[in-house]
């Protein structure tokens, strides 16, 4: 492994080397090295050195004719630092195999280039909350952390973090800024704090694929379909003809006509709640649970769901499906274990799932249901085109750093193109991820890879997180991620392998590209809000939450009245529903 290890390293080294160019400093790379050296030591002026100046009046055009100089996108030469050391403080992924992240390629060939070398402390995830609490209390600290630090930790010990808001990005770590800008609808302000300070740099990457946009899918089988005799409904009027068939046929074949339940759900559990069919309405949330379909962003403004006419008619079809009995009667109470049992018996008709391969049921047999419940009222999915998968405080810096520019520099380094980037995340290329005709592809041609054959027992996640950093990666925007072939297919040993539809990989990301046009085209941007405002909105939270979703309940099974609706209605003005809705414009929106 580890000779392995080496001569890719070397190989990757040499190619770093051709790639960058070997023409050492020249003019320009003197002057920025001249300028940049008067400033280093203070960080907080550096946005008017030269560098600076340099790196953000030319942009990314520069970067490309620098890098030709062996130039960084910051303005200095590559190995500007050369001979410091800085200790970095981490925590193993679940599958990292190595024992010292100065195995992996990407610090190999980031110490190559720069000279300079990192310290490792390797903490296991048990001891690592303590640890770090122990370090801020004391303030005996690393340079930095590379292992996410929850928001509360950091909040409650703001003042150990280095604040990154002094330009010292814009300085130092130019394209580190530049994949921030483009991972965030809202760039880096998705970092800030409420006071305008920035403590942390991300890790990790956005969505790694659309895999994760939504969680749950709400589906109908067509075989009982064909068996009723009937085509895919449309409307949830149509939906609701098809379920009384299910009802009242053999639409599971097995001779008894009575054993069937219409639709299939456990609402104690998010992703198998009925609250998804409101999706028919016009109502959804982000990803953001049960709750968030109390809201939606129209306009560019927070604007309440729970009042309007879409919500009512929306419980007014769930209680006529309620009394015609389509509904699992069940399915208010029971437990996830006995939905999925009665799913693999094929008494549901409509159920929910995360694929049918992933339920042990045949793709097939399962299609998407997607209805309309009002004219004039499209549709919307459940989920988010913009999930944030980052880790947004994957890499803190501590006050106390012994030299910052010379780690943002680093860190920059391996920011500095998508190549270095990927190797980041995933390791050397030509495992999990190559390259065809000049694009890169997500590759099985790690099956038959020499590190496969050292380690037959390696997974995948193994290879990936063991060889790069995968989750505690420089950021990873959209842009750079390596997608799958053509039909989601993947590379291997030069050509698109087919994707296997009865793989539930494959079959999540079929249904997905297919959710993906029902999607809502607004969400809320993602920040760091003001703990004192979030408690906040949590008070309001613990009394108006349970009360709209008794609501709810109590509709289905009763209906809903002209009374009824108005005294609700009432309820959401006296338990702060509207202030609930302001807080999200005042709070979030203005981020
Ligand atoms: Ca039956």
């Amino acid at each position: 492994m580890k000779k392995q290890v080496l001569a890719a390293t070397m190989a990757m080294v040499l190619a770093a080397s051709a790639m960058t160019g070997c023409g050492g400093n020249g003019a320009s790379g003197t002057t920025a090295a001249t300028t940049a050296a008067a400033t280093t030591a203070a960080a907080t002026a550096a946005a008017t050195t030269a560098a600076a100046t340099t790196a953000a009046a030319q942009g990314e055009e520069t970067t490309q004719a620098a890098e030709a100089d062996n130039i960084m996108p910051n303005g200095l030469p590559v190995d500007y630092f050369a001979g410091t050391t800085l200790n970095i403080y981490t925590q193993n992924g679940s599958a990292d195999l190595s024992t010292d992240p100065s195995e992996k390629l990407i610090v190999q060939l980031a110490e190559e280039a720069t000279g300079i070398h990192i310290n490792w402390t390797v903490l296991s995830s048990q001891a690592w909350t303590e640890r770090v609490n122990l370090m801020l209390a004391s303030g005996d600290m690393p340079d930095a952390f590379l292992q996410n630090i929850s928001q509360n930790t950091i909040g409650t010990n703001i003042d150990r973090f280095y604040d990154l808001s002094d330009g010292s990005l814009e300085t130092y770590a130019p394209a580190t800024l530049a994949t921030i800008q483009t991972a965030y609808p809202n760039g880096i302000e998705a970092l800030r704090w409420p006071d305008g300070s920035i403590r942390s740099l991300p890790t990790s990457s956005v969505a790694s694929s659309s895999y994760d946009w939504v969680n749950w899918l709400i589906m109908i089988n067509k075989t009982w379909l064909d068996r009723v005799n009937m085509d895919m409904p449309t409307t949830t009027d149509e939906l609701y003809e098809v379920l009384c068939a299910f009802r009242d046929q053999d639409a599971n074949g097995n001779g008894d006509p009575s054993d069937e339940i219409p639709f299939g759900f456990a609402d104690k559990d998010s992703n198998i709640n009925i609250g998804h069919t409101a999706n028919y309405f016009g109502i959804a949330n982000a990803k953001d649970g049960t709750n968030g379909r109390f809201k939606m962003v129209k306009n560019g403004v927070v604007t309440p769901t729970a009042d309007t006419d879409e919500w009512r008619a929306w419980l007014e079809w769930l209680n006529k499906l309620y009394d015609a009995g389509l509904l699992d009667p069940e399915g208010f109470s029971q437990t996830k274990d006995e939905y999925t049992t009665k799913l693999s018996s094929d008494l549901y008709g409509v159920a929910m799932m995360f694929s049918p391969v992933h339920q042990g049921l045949n793709p097939d047999e399962w299609e998407l249901l997607w209805v309309k419940g009002l004219d004039g009222v499209e549709p919307v999915h459940d989920g988010t085109s913009q999930y944030d998968a980052t880790k947004k405080f994957g890499f803190t810096i501590s006050a106390t750093c012994s030299n910052v520019p010379a780690l943002l520099h680093w860190w920059d380094y391996m920011s500095s193109t998508r190549e270095l980037k990927l190797i980041s995340r995933m390791g050397e290329m030509g495992l999990v991820w190559n390259e065809k005709d000049g694009q890169y592809y997500s590759s099985e041609d790690y099956i038959d890879s020499q590190v496969m054959k050292d380690h037959p027992d390696w997974t995948r996640s193994n290879l990936q997180q063991t060889l790069g950093f995968n989750d505690r990666c420089v950021l990873v925007s959209y842009d750079d991620l390596v997608p799958d072939g053509p039909d989601g297919s993947v590379l291997y040993k030069g050509e698109f392998k087919p994707a296997d539809p009865y793989q539930s990989a494959t079959c999540r990301t079929i249904l997905m590209n297919t959710v993906s046009g029902w999607l809502q085209d607004e969400y809320m941007p993602s920040c760091i809000e003001d703990p004192d405002a979030v408690a906040d909105r949590t008070l309001i939270e613990t009394d108006l939450f349970p009360m709209i979703t008794n609501f709810a309940s109590t509709s289905i099974v009763n209906g809903v009245t002209d009374e009824s609706w108005n005294t609700y209605k009432q309820s959401l003005e006296t338990y702060g529903y509207y202030d609930w809705i302001e807080w999200y414009n005042e709070n979030t929106m203005k981020n």
